[in-house]
Parts: structure tokens; sequence; C-alpha cells
């Protein structure tokens, strides 16, 4: 089998999302996702002019050896352009092997280790009590494990939570909105909005919450303390992770579990964080980390370690990448939790996929591949438009980490 051709679409069906198309001899495609959130074009740019060139004649089985020809032949490693260029040619080619050999992609990555992707949803609140709805929300749809976030009292426009009457989505078109941020105002804060949580969930349920990169190590160890008597699944990101060493700190402080990773792009990432065994749960992920070959190395090395996965899915990673990840997470020894943060009606209308939610679990489907694609005609009605994440301030204006 030969690879003939491959493009990459571009659409902003609710949000933007850049698509890699593979198109072999055989007439067998795959898709692999390349959107990188307020970046989109540098990754299409980066596979258009310099990774699709070389991909034209080789063999797509050969799943290995392009990845480490795109990898070590680039000379330039890492970096999330890079390893998101990477890992979509890389799931591209997961996906037409496993149409090729018709089986589902999860019998390429050992074959079914349990029965479902346990996965956990986002609930948010302009304060506790529309937080502690939101929760209880989630709960009746079917969830077992729920991230509450809510507005703090004091900060205007804190991180998580949705403008009035839509669902939470970070990303806005035009140039970046500004968000306020007080760590000390969310430190007081945040144990009452757990223990308001608690009290009106029970301990059964999982609960998570996302610090997203906004303490110093001592204040996320302070954190972590303070919510222990709520036995989290994880507190998310507490600080941000250039610095592995910081983890240490929070560790040594707290056993409240740890989580981080989502804007990491390679195992050297992580690799002091979780031979140290400083956090639980990874969060590096497909589209961001180099892909399914890459993302196996890690979750292999964490494993060794007992750390587990718990990748990134907010709605800035395509259905694409969450068909990846469910197979993943369906196949290896150590998976942990999957964020499902669902599409709206119309990205989902765009990319028709097999996977499905019930009862709390994800499933990826048993047909062919990843058991997504993308409906071309309908994608070219919503054309890409610029997007920008949002920055944060603290309440004296000082640019602070988002
Ligand atoms: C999460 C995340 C997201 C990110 C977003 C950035 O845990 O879901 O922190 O909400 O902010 O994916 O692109
Ligand atoms: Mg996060």
């Amino acid at each position: 089998m030969k690879i003939t051709s491959a493009k990459l679409i571009l659409c902003s069906p609710d949000r933007n999302f850049v698509t890699l198309k593979i198109v072999t001899d055989e007439g067998i495609h795959g898709l692999g996702d390349a959107t990188l959130n307020g970046r989109e074009l540098a990754v299409a740019s980066y596979l258009t002019e310099h990774v699709i060139p070389c991909l034209i004649g080789r063999d797509p089985f050969d799943i290995e050896d392009i990845w480490q020809y795109l990898y070590r032949g680039a000379y330039w490693r890492r970096g999330p352009v890079t390893m998101s260029a990477i890992a979509a040619v890389d799931v591209a080619l997961w996906d037409i092997k496993a149409k090729a050999l018709n089986t589902p992609l999860y019998n390429l990555l050992g074959g079914k280790s349990r029965n479902g992707v346990l996965v956990y949803a986002h609930a948010n609140g302009g304060d506790i009590a529309e937080a502690v709805d939101s929760v209880q929300k989630h709960v009746d749809l079917g969830y077992l494990a729920v991230r509450a976030q809510s507005g703090v009292p004091g900060v205007a426009s804190s991180y998580g939570v949705p403008k009035a009457g839509k669902p939470y989505e970070p990303a806005e078109r035009g140039l970046p909105s500004e968000s306020l941020w007080s760590s000390e105002r969310y430190l007081n804060f945040a144990p009452k909005l757990f223990q308001a949580v608690r009290d009106a969930c029970g301990e059964d349920l999982h609960l998570l919450h996302d610090v997203h990169h906004r303490l110093t190590p001592i204040e996320a160890a302070r954190l972590g303390k303070s919510l222990e008597p709520y036995h989290l699944f994880w507190m998310e990101d507490p600080t941000p992770a250039e610095n592995q060493d910081a983890f240490r700190l929070i560790r040594e402080h707290t056993v409240t579990p740890i989580a981080t990773g989502e804007v990491f792009s390679s195992f050297w990432d992580a690799h002091d964080l979780i031979r140290n065994q400083w956090i639980d749960y990874l969060r590096m992920t497909i589209v961001h980390g180099g892909g399914i070959t890459a993302l196996k190395k890690a979750a292999d090395f964490a494993a060794v370690y007992q750390v587990r996965t718990g990748f990134h899915g907010a709605t800035d990673l395509s259905p694409v990448t969450m068909a990846a990840a469910l197979h993943f997470g369906l196949a290896i020894a150590n998976f942990g939790i999957q964020e499902h943060m669902p599409h709206t009606a119309l990205t989902d209308e765009v990319f028709p996929h097999a996977y499905t939610f019930q009862a709390g679990y994800m499933y990826p489907g048993d047909g062919p591949g990843l058991g997504v694609e993308i409906d071309e005609e309908l994608a070219a009605k919503y054309p890409y438009q610029r997007a920008y994440l949002p920055i944060a301030r603290k309440l004296d204006g000082t640019l602070t980490d988002w």
C-alpha cells in the first residue's frame, strides 16, 4: 500500500478544527487531528509545507519508521506545533492500518483491557449553588466522575465558568479576552465549594478539580491539604510544570492526587514527574504529544511507576482525538480516566462517529479503524475563523497564567 495524497481540512463548526486526511492507492484513507487551540494555522502550515510532501509514496503500514522520520528527521525536536503535526500523521496511519486489517484500532494496541472507558464531565457554575446544581445534573446524566469549577467571589470572570446560558468553551473569536484572578481569594474559597458538593452529592462520586496552572508550589500544597477531607480523584495542573521539580514540594505536603500535562508535547516534559512519582495521572494526550506511537511509550513508562493516564479531552480536541483516546484507553493497562467535554451538535454532525456514552463510560465502537469520519461538504460551510484563548491578570493588573 502507498500513500497517494494527503490534505488538510480546516473548519469551524462552532469552534476551529484542523484535520489531516491521508489517502492511499487502495482507496483506504485515515484521519488525524492537528488542532492546537489558538495557534491552528501554525500546525496547518507545518503539515502542508513541510510534512505532506515527505509522505507521498510511503507505505502507511510503516508507522514507527514514519514517526522517527518526522521526529528525528526534522532536526528541530519537540514543541506543540511539531508534535501536533506528527500526531496528526501518526493517528491517520493507525486509522488506515486498522481499516486495512478490518479491525477496531484498540485491537492493534493490545486489545480490550476493560469493558468501557471511565469518563469525567465538566460541571461549572457562577457560584457554589450553581456549581452544585451542575454537578447534580451530570450525575443525573449518568456520570460517575465530575469536575467541579465555580466562580470565585470577588474575582470577575474566573476560570472555567461559562457565559450565561452557553456551555463552557474557552476559545473566543476575535482577539484574546482578559479574565481576572486572585489566588488568595481562590484558596479561601475552594474548600467551601467542595464541602457543598460533598454535602449535596455524597461520598461516592469521583470529584475532580482543575487549578489551571495558577498557583505557586506552596499555594498548591496548601490547596491540596485543604481539599483532603473531600478526597478528590485529582487536582489538576496545580502549578505550571515547566519546572518538573516544583511538584516535589506539593507532593511532600499533601495526599490529594495530582494530574498534569495537558500542555506537554513530549515524554521528556513528564519524565521526572513520573520517575519520581510526583504525579498520579498524566494528561498529555495523543494530539499534542506526538500521536499514539509516542503516547504508548509514555504510558508504558508511566505504568512502571503506577502513574495512570487521565487524558485531556476538552472541546478543542476534535472527535478524531476523542476516538483515538477511547481506543487507547480501552487497551492500555494503566488507564485512569478520560475527560469528556461533549462537542456541540454541529461538531458531531461534521464528524460522524461510532463512539457512545452510557452510564458513566464511553465506548469507541467495534467497527474498523478509529470509527470517525469527516463530512467534508458540511465542513466547508464553516470556514476557519481566528480565535484565541483568554489571558489572565491578577487584580492589580499583573499578567499571570491563564
Ligand atoms: C481542561 C482544560 C481546557 C483547556 C483548553 C485549552 O482541563 O479541559 O484545562 O479547558 O483550557 O483545552 O485549549
Ligand atoms: Mg485542564
